[in-house]
């Protein structure tokens, strides 16, 4: 098949889904679509109903499942967030810089001002660019001044707008940062932060129990902020600091503000949104609501804020010119640090559906998440178990643009994003915390690794083991059996795959 289809094309072969009053004459073939990848946080492979969950639902992820291609093979790169984002975003497998770990609020932006990424690539396409939501991917060169404009950040990898928290919404600073510059801020009341010791006088989780409203149960017990302890110590910005029961609310808002403002043109938009990682802090309206405790809540407030995007949307007359990605930085974990009644309220919910692990393993659910592409009028819904990685989203969206660039290790899935071809990846490598494991065809083979086979704090099973681990995922979904000992052809040729992409 011609792997070059310009967009032209494909909106020349989608026109007989146009809706009726719309005409060949009155459709801009010109045009490319608006993109938007809707990011989720933890969001597990089983979180939602179109992937299997019944004890939670999810009608508005659903509708983009049902409505479009749902992936039953798509992969983030890691199963955590700052290495999966880097490569989200650059197309390049994050193993390859070794800074790409779970960064400090503190960390330097990790993307190099020199790489290629998903939104320059996109703005020289003639796209408007905007990320809203959780960054993580470190700000500044060192040294941060949180009262001075905090440069380089999203807006010089990329981004036209961002309106972003630094790192995690457990991680200091806890203020939004609107193009570069702390949102609120009473130059007064200068911000300070440090994970290195505390400020002076200022309470900690550890120090202070009675000043919390949310227990820590590993780690998070540095400074206090409304009543949760963080990881990380900050001293002044009250005003500034968010709250946040806003937090899903905020970043809705400015999402459909970047939309409203851009509908005009084209425009990308990175919509990271922070449920259902910890803390877990729904707006009231959602308290209560799945039964589940705060981390079913916040999952149906995210749903609900995919529901509100997409009204958005249909009410400035694009749905029908919007590509939208939804997928997950890592697979899920119960207790990632809080006692927050998500390991008491769980009952059968299953968030990492039939696979092994969570988030950090090497195992299927560390990063087999959710992957969705959504385009009403243009995408014929199927289910599709083609392999494919949020890596390669950089090259199908440039193929999609008529860009020419290309990613270090992404491949142009295009097609296989919009469905038209079933043929995905051959080879993939995935990573959990710096290891990194191969998945080629169906079958998955895990190198031997030191360390514990079970996160105890977080209780997911990671993945490391004294031997080689190979698993056919085709009749071994949750990875039960290895055939290392007794498939040995197989694991030669995999193990010299690995070697061979890896180089060691
Ligand atoms: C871990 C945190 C965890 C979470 C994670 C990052 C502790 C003990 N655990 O270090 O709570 O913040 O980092 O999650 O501090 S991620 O989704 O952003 O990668
Ligand atoms: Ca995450």
């Amino acid at each position: 098949m011609n792997r070059l289809i310009p967009f032209v094309l494909i909106f020349v072969a989608s026109l007989s889904f146009f809706r009726c009053n719309q005409t060949a004459d009155t459709v801009d073939t010109q045009a490319p679509p608006n993109i938007i990848i809707i990011y989720m946080d933890d969001l597990g492979y089983g979180d939602m109903s179109a992937y299997g969950a019944t004890a939670i639902q999810t009608p508005h992820m659903d509708r983009l499942a049902n409505k479009g291609v749902r992936f039953t093979n798509g992969y983030a790169s890691s199963a955590t967030c700052s290495p999966s984002r880097y490569a989200l975003l650059t197309g390049r497998y994050p193993w390859r810089n070794e800074d790409a770990k779970i960064l400090p609020g503190t960390a330097p932006l990790l993307i190099g001002l020199d790489e290629p990424t998903m939104p320059k690539m996109l703005k020289e396409q003639g796209y408007r660019t905007g990320v809203v939501g959780k960054w993580h991917l470190g700000l500044g060169t060192g040294r941060v001044d949180w009262n001075a404009q905090v440069i380089p950040g999203p807006n010089e990898v990329g981004f036209d707008y961002s309106y972003i928290m630094a790192a995690t919404q457990d991680r200091v600073p806890t203020v939004y940062l609107e193009n570069g510059t702390v949102v609120g801020l009473d130059p007064s009341d200068p911000i300070f932060v440090s994970y290195e010791g505390n400020f002076e006088g200022e309470p900690t989780g550890l120090d202070n129990p009675e000043m919390l409203r949310m227990r820590w149960h590993h780690g998070h017990n540095n400074s206090i902020v409304n009543g949760i302890p963080r990881i990380g110590f900050m001293k002044g910005g009250a005003q500034a600091k968010w709250i946040d029961e806003d937090m899903a609310d905020e970043f809705l808002l400015k999402s459909q503000e970047f939309i409203r403002k851009n509908s005009g043109e084209p425009f990308f938009l990175y919509y990271a949104m922070q449920q259902p990682h910890v803390p877990r802090t729904p707006h009231p309206r959602f308290e209560g609501k799945s039964g589940m405790g705060p981390r079913g809540d916040v999952i149906l407030e995210a749903d609900w804020c995919v529901g509100e995007l997409l009204k958005t949307l249909e009410e400035e007359g694009i749905l029908e010119n919007t590509l939208i990605v939804f997928s997950s930085d890592n697979g899920p974990v119960i207790n990632d640090g809080y006692y927050d009644d998500a390991v008491e309220k769980l009952g059968e919910h299953t968030p990492w559906g039939p696979l092994r692990g969570g988030k950090y393993s090497l195992f299927e659910a560390g990063t087999r998440v959710p992957f969705l592409a959504y385009w009403e009028g243009t995408i014929s819904p199927k289910v599709s178990d083609a392999l494919i990685s949020q890596i390669d989203l950089f090259n199908s969206f440039a193929q999609l643009t008529g860009s020419g660039q290309r990613s270090e290790d992404g491949e142009d899935l295009l097609e296989v994003l919009l469905g038209e071809n079933p043929q995905g990846r051959e080879t993939l490598v995935l990573e959990a915390t710096t290891r990194t494991a191969l998945r080629h065809q169906n079958w998955v083979m895990i190198p031997p690794y030191k360390g514990p086979a079970v996160n105890q704090m977080v209780n997911i099973e990671l993945g490391n083991d004294g031997e080689f681990q190979l698993y056919n995922l085709h009749n071994d979904i949750g990875q039960q059996q290895n055939l290392a000992a007794t498939h040995t052809e197989k694991l030669k040729e995999l193990v010299e795959l690995f070697i061979s992409i890896r180089g060691e």
